[in-house]
């Protein structure tokens, strides 16, 4: 019976021995091993009960189980929705419960952490770690791995992925399997990922860049990978004799020009580097030019749309553009107000229509109709302009969105946070320039009359309300916000006021 997301991915590897993943330890899953490994998983999710359409959220460390996962669900037709790991107990609840899965897989360790969640949500849990422990694990060891794999069509949903909203409340954008099959299908190509292709994959996996760009790009090409649990510079020089094509956002590169032992001989096996998720400095791309003699590819995506545009494989890849729109997507620049065209040369927001963008937020028509034009049009946030020859450039946000190290911070739902901490009368999160994370984040804060705020204090209660990364680096006590004649905070002036907090001192 078709289904083909799984057909497409994973079915057309079956019987083949072959590597599929090369683990650190040493040790390799082939294609055959770990489509079996997904049919068990398979198994124990119909037998909880989920059925094609239900939503599974999963929030536990990168491993070949934890990517077998998402093979059971493309092959049981459950909706798979991947969390950060380093979300508190209070984010997760917003996202299971909104998704309304029907099931939570959290890491062992967080179990009784999650039991209320998963309550509240009415989601059963189990529980997965990076060990093959947990109860998941457990049910799909004594499974058939033999499953018959649910029919599904191209238009049906196959993933959610939540992206953080401008009001603070986050959205779960809907992709279909055509939605993800068209785009790494046009990516193979472009890229010309081939079955001899071994991709060095350090990224997360609970997000577009590593799970679909890098994933199943791979997986149509019938590649394999070298499948690392995070980022590690050690570990990457180490793997990379033996690999051909790396996938990362800006912080990769940086982090591996930091490093001496990084050299031209290291990177001598390699035809393709990849960046994405956030803007790739030029002279990082000319640094990385002179040390290896390879010119990064740089590319541009959303969560909602997977990816958009790509500088060329075999023409010139230009530092500080995003190349151009991808084959089988559209691109317009935009007048923000009006929504005309505007033409060449001219800065705009950007908006693109293709097979890539997703089918609308989950539940929220209204948001879903702000941004999605009923022609098909998506008003990505982005502001750009696309040169006489084609090439597009991302010249800033028209969202009020931090992006550090590649993932997403949206300043409302940190200045809602904070805005409910004692003594705080208002405050303004801005994203102002780092050296490793590309920005990173800063809260100015204004007291009430009388009082003294406790930044420790305020510092430890976020803690223990948002993931790490969205936390700010630096608390800043002013008497009040710089606004404009209509009362509106400048946030351009704290950041151009800030803008060097983070900077080497020289
Ligand atoms: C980790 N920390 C971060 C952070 N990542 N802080 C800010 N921003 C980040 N991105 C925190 C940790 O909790 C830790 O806190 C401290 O910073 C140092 O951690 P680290 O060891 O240096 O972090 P590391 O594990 O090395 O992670 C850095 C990273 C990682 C950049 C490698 O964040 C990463 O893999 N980012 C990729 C994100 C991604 O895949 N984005 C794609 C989105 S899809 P402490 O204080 O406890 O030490 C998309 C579409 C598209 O955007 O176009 O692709
Ligand atoms: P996300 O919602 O996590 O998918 O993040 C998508 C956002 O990342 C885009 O809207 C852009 O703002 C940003 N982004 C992705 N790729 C690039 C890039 N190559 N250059 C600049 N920004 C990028």
């Amino acid at each position: 019976m078709a289904n083909p997301l799984y057909d497409t991915l994973f079915g057309r590897h079956a019987g083949q021995h072959t590597p599929f993943l090369h683990l650190p330890d040493g040790g390799t899953v082939t294609h055959a091993e770990f489509l079996s490994r997904a049919a068990r998983f398979a198994h124990v999710l119909s037998d909880l009960g989920l059925q094609a359409g239900d939503r599974l959220a999963v929030q536990i460390d990168k491993s070949a189980d934890a990517l077998a996962v998402y093979a059971a669900c493309a092959q049981a037709g459950i909706i798979f929705l991947p969390l950060n790991p380093a979300y508190t107990a209070d984010e997760v609840r917003y996202f299971v419960t909104d998704s309304g899965a029907a099931a939570f897989v959290c890491q062992p360790a967080r179990r009784d952490e999650m039991e209320l969640v998963a309550k509240e949500a009415g989601a059963k849990l189990e529980t997965l770690d990076t060990q093959g422990e947990g109860s998941l694990a457990e049910r799909a060891d004594g499974a058939d791995d033999n499953f018959e794999t649910v029919a599904r069509s191209a238009d049906d949903l196959a993933a959610f992925l939540y992206t953080s909203g401008t009001t603070g409340r986050s959205k779960g954008a809907m992709l279909t399997q055509d939605n993800l099959l068209s785009n790494a299908k046009t990516l193979v190509d472009l890229w010309r990922f081939t079955p001899d292709d071994v991709l060095l994959h350090a990224l997360p996996i609970f997000h577009t860049h590593g799970l679909f760009v890098a994933t199943n790009v791979t997986l149509v090409a019938g590649g394999a990978m070298i499948f690392l649990p995070k980022l590690d510079v050690d570990q990457l020089i180490e793997h990379m004799p033996h690999a051909t094509a790396l996938m990362g956002v800006p912080t990769f590169y940086t982090r591996l020009l930091d490093d001496p032992r990084f050299t031209r001989d290291v990177a001598a096996n390699m035809r393709l580097f990849i960046s994405g998720s956030a803007p790739l400095l030029a002279e990082t791309h000319a640094a990385f030019e002179e040390r290896t003699g390879h010119r990064i590819l740089e590319r541009y995506g959303m969560t909602e749309t997977n990816m958009n545009t790509s500088n060329p494989y075999a023409g010139e890849r230009r530092a500080g553009t995003v190349g151009f729109p991808l084959p089988d997507v559209e691109l317009k620049i935009t007048d923000p107000k009006t929504g005309e065209t505007l033409p060449d040369g001219e800065i705009g927001s950007i908006e693109v229509r293709g097979p890539n963008v997703f089918k609308g937020y989950w539940q929220m028509p209204e948001k879903t109709a702000q941004e999605l034009r009923e022609d098909g049009f998506f008003i990505t946030g982005d502001l750009g302009r696309r040169d006489a020859d084609g090439y597009v450039t991302i010249v800033g946000r028209d969202k009020d969105l931090i992006i550090s190290g590649g993932y997403n911070i949206y300043p409302k739902e940190v200045e809602l946070l904070l805005d409910d901490q004692p003594g705080v009368l208002e405050s303004a999160v801005i994203g102002v320039p780092h050296p490793d994370f590309g920005e990173s984040v800063v809260a100015v804060l204004v007291a009430k009359r009388g009082a003294e705020l406790d930044l420790d204090q305020i510092t430890a209660d976020l803690g223990g309300a948002l993931a790490k990364f969205k936390q700010p680096r630096k608390l800043i006590v002013l008497p009040e916000l710089p606004r404009n004649t209509m009362g509106k905070v400048q946030k351009n002036m704290l950041r151009a006021r800030y803008g060097d907090l983070f900077q080497p001192q020289t």
